[in-house]
């Protein structure tokens, strides 16, 4: 089923110039990119996209991380692309992310770090459909 999902370059991405590297994975796989936009984000954003980890005890050092510089938003369509680009993904924790995957390829973590993981795909259909609307609250839905 055609699906759409939000892909953020996380600011780690940015800064190590894989922001090609990852665009080339979501054209390679066949999926549509609908919308892209390089920016730096607010914390009230981050609330927002993060609403279940805020309480977390990681997620201060979260906010530091994403908004530590530019983020590359991106939304892509595809059949069954928000599983489809979990599993190119790879495992949250870079050291166990299977190699061929972004975060198993491209991330790494390191010693006394937050994660750092490079690259987010939402988790369902429902995540995908409300984190694009904080992102692209003027994209259509058609
Ligand atoms: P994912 O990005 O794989 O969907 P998530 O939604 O559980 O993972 O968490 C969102 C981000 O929060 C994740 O990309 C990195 C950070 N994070 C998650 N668990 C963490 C932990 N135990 N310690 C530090 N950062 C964590
Ligand atoms: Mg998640």
């Amino acid at each position: 089923m055609t699906e759409r999902t939000l892909i953020l370059v996380k600011p780690d991405g940015y800064r190590r110039k894989k922001m090609g590297e990852i665009l080339k994975r979501v054209e390679e796989k066949g999926y549509d990119i609908v919308a892209a936009d390089l920016r730096t984000v607010s914390k009230e954003l981050l609330d927002q996209h993060y609403n279940e980890l805020v309480d977390k005890p990681f997620y201060p050092g979260l906010v530091e991380y994403m908004t530590s510089g530019p983020i590359l938003a991106i939304v892509a369509q595809g059949d069954s692309v928000v599983q489809g680009w979990r599993t190119l993904l790879g495992n949250t924790q870079p050291s166990k992310a299977a190699p061929g995957t972004i975060r198993g390829d491209l991330a790494r973590d390191w010693p006394g770090d937050e994660v750092r993981n490079i690259a987010h795909g939402s988790d369902s259909v429902e995540s995908a459909e409300r984190e694009i609307a904080l992102w692209f609250p003027n994209l259509s839905n058609n």
